[in-house]
């Protein structure tokens, strides 16, 4: 028989199970309530006669950061945004390919220090961009790449040109968002800048379905049918439409802040930086490595000259800092960097990565006290834990932290010989150069004497751009460039193809600077249609195309190892003729007018001041120089 004390718990079990079964109940109601937007809704309203639409507030918040070029293809998916930019003053720059908008966009972030910004139409255009997404997150480029997408109820329903985009963009972005209301573009949009340059640069994606870019009229047409509904079924599916559009739009067109955000930059303490100035103290062969970091803002490319000269340390400078010291400078070495690692009692790792340019690390001296600095913890300690250590490890930013180092160094001086044994090097090399320069080629010219000339003519206010294998990497070590960011090549991802996009941004950036592109006839194939894009925007760039009928930086070494050129031979293209036909002009410079050489750069110089974009294709000779690397 039950007492009456075991059938208690029975009793007082039913009221409770009851009530939390209620409450479930009620808080999964409110959540749904929530989710729909309902309480939401209570106080923001839906402005049904507006016919303001989501893009303006994508070109609002772009307006407020300062964004003063769009590059894009077009697509009916992101009209709003083009259209509404145009207006506000943004100049709209349209490319023949999606991956051009996105190089662009990237040349824009590198030589500004701000975020450069593209849209790209939903599916192909997105996919299109992937390559150079995944360049600006190697090269450390803030980007923000603006994707259109289908409507947010027609999303995995096979509407035209749908792929799942996050799913792409997530491994390649810092920070991607797909935005389900217009009331969240602005708010979504500031994030997305803010983390695009906080911490490790890199590129962001934002998502913007086409239902959350177009007016409230238009979309309503599309997503509520015109017939009344009839049936239980059908009356719940046109009430979740007309809610799911009035959420979608409720509180649209409030006022909200829409410039930029605090950004998070990660800085070196004080006493690390003091730990760091203690061990350069006792250094008698100091070296530096500078690396693209170094010239992320707030320090200035001016700033971080001086403080450089005023250190005294002798600099090897690679990517984005390549021209920070100006031509010729005695601390700026170019050559043997290795056999200087060697030597060098402290070296300096300001922005420089012990990944393949360094030969994981290898190219480091285990006798020498090694200080790493870089704001990415990551890629600062890569390797660390097998061919290299470091005595001090600094997560901070680098231009900040060179400036510091000044500060605590001042007056000190290094062994007197150093920098004069590391010229030697130096002087070697560029004795060798000019011994390849006057070498017979077979046939066609000797490139390296045509980039010699390349290098006596460039002039100052000029702005490199490489795009290629061996003709560039060749140019790597002859042209110098002229200043700090005046030199774009296409970072550690090392994709061919970069050229035009980065050209486009460069020109629209610095208007007055000549921008002076180097490719090799290969990686122009990927540009030669810009061309297009030069002459209907007016971008007056000049290409300078070594043009030896070849991937040749591929070819010497399939050739050599596995005695095939199969798949690397090209043909000596008439690539200028093919500007003609785009509406540029064209030179050739070959056997024929070589003793011309230097009067057709003049020309073609000429031209371009004259506001034309020019390609001059110069047909150079196969050499076995084997100075391909681009790389640092
Ligand atoms: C997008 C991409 N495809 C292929 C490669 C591999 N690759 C590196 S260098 C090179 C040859 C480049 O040829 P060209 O531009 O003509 O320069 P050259 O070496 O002949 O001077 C190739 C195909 C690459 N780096 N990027
Ligand atoms: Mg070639």
């Amino acid at each position: 028989m039950e007492t009456a004390a075991a059938a208690a718990p029975a009793e007082g079990f039913f009221p409770s199970f009851l009530l939390l079964g209620f409450g479930t109940l009620v808080a999964a109601l409110l959540g749904a309530a929530h989710r729909l937007g309902l309480f939401y809704q209570l106080m923001h309203k839906v402005d049904t006669a507006s016919i303001r639409h989501g893009g303006e507030n994508v070109a609002a918040v772009l307006k407020a950061h300062g964004v003063r070029f769009l590059f894009t293809l077009a697509g009916g998916h992101i009209s709003p945004v083009l259209v509404a930019s145009e207006k506000l003053g943004i100049r709209v720059v349209d490319t023949r390919h999606e991956v051009t908008a996105v190089f662009a966009a990237d040349a824009v972030a590198r030589l500004t220090g701000t975020v450069g910004v593209a849209a790209v139409t939903a599916g192909p255009g997105l996919t299109n961009t992937v390559t150079a997404v995944k360049n600006a997150q190697i090269a450390q480029s803030p980007v923000l790449l603006l994707g259109g997408a289908a409507g947010t109820l027609l999303q995995n329903r096979g509407a035209l040109q749908a792929v799942d985009q996050m799913s792409l963009f997530r491994p390649l972005c810092k920070f991607c968002a797909s935005v389900r209301r217009v009331r969240d573009i602005i708010p979504t949009l500031r994030a997305a800048m803010a983390a695009a340059q906080s911490g490790t640069p890199g590129p962001v994606f934002v998502e913007l379905p086409i239902d959350v870019l177009y007016p409230y009229f238009l979309v309503q047409k599309e997503m509520i049918p015109a017939k009344s509904p009839k049936g239980l079924v059908d009356r719940v599916v046109h009430w979740y439409l007309v809610n799911a559009l009035a959420n979608l739009f409720a509180g649209a067109w409030e006022p909200q802040p829409e410039g930029p955000l605090p950004l998070d930059i990660p800085q070196a303490s004080p006493q690390q930086v003091q730990r760091c100035v203690e061990i350069l103290s006792r250094a008698k062969r100091p070296l530096m490595l500078i690396g693209s970091q170094a010239l992320l803002p707030p320090t200035s490319a001016d700033k971080l000259r001086v403080a450089v000269e005023t250190l005294g340390i002798p600099c090897f400078l690679a990517g984005m800092a390549r021209g920070l010291l100006g031509r010729n400078h005695p601390l700026h070495f170019r050559q043997n960097r290795r056999a200087a690692l060697k030597k060098a009692d402290v070296v300096v790792l300001a922005g420089a990565v012990c990944d393949f340019r360094l030969s994981y690390g290898r190219f480091l001296s285990r006798s020498s006290k090694i200080i790493v600095v870089n704001r990415d913890r990551k890629e600062m300690l890569i390797n660390s834990d097998i061919f290299w250590k470091p005595q001090e490890a600094v997560q901070g930013d680098v231009g900040s932290f060179v400036v510091k180092l000044m500060e605590g160094l001042r007056g000190q001086t290094w062994a007197s010989d150093w920098a004069e044994e590391l010229r030697q090097a130096d002087r070697q090399k560029e004795q060798t150069f000019r011994e390849k320069a006057l070498m017979p080629v077979a046939e066609h010219l000797n490139p390296v004497r045509v980039l010699q000339l390349v290098e006596d003519i460039l002039p100052d206010n000029s702005i490199l751009v490489v795009d290629g294998g061996d003709f560039v990497g060749t140019a790597a070590y002859l042209v110098q460039p002229r200043g700090p960011l005046c030199w774009l090549d296409p970072g550690a991802f090392g994709t061919l193809g970069v050229g035009a996009g980065f050209a486009l941004g460069a020109k629209l950036c610095r208007p007055d600077a000549e921008v002076w592109c180097l490719f090799g006839d290969g990686a122009f194939g990927y540009s030669l249609i810009e061309f297009d894009t030069f002459v209907r925007h007016k971008i007056p760039v000049m290409a300078l195309i070594g043009n030896d009928a070849g991937w040749t930086q591929i070819s010497r070494e399939q050739v050599s190892c596995l005695g095939s050129n199969v798949a690397c031979g090209l043909t000596y293209t008439d690539y200028h003729k093919a500007a003609l036909g785009l509406g540029a002009q064209g030179q050739l410079l070959s056997r024929e007018n070589e003793d011309q050489l230097v009067k057709v750069l003049r020309d073609a110089q000429q031209q371009c001041q004259d506001g034309h974009p020019v390609v001059v294709n110069i047909l150079i000779g196969r050499t076995d120089f084997r100075d391909g690397s681009l790389a640092m």
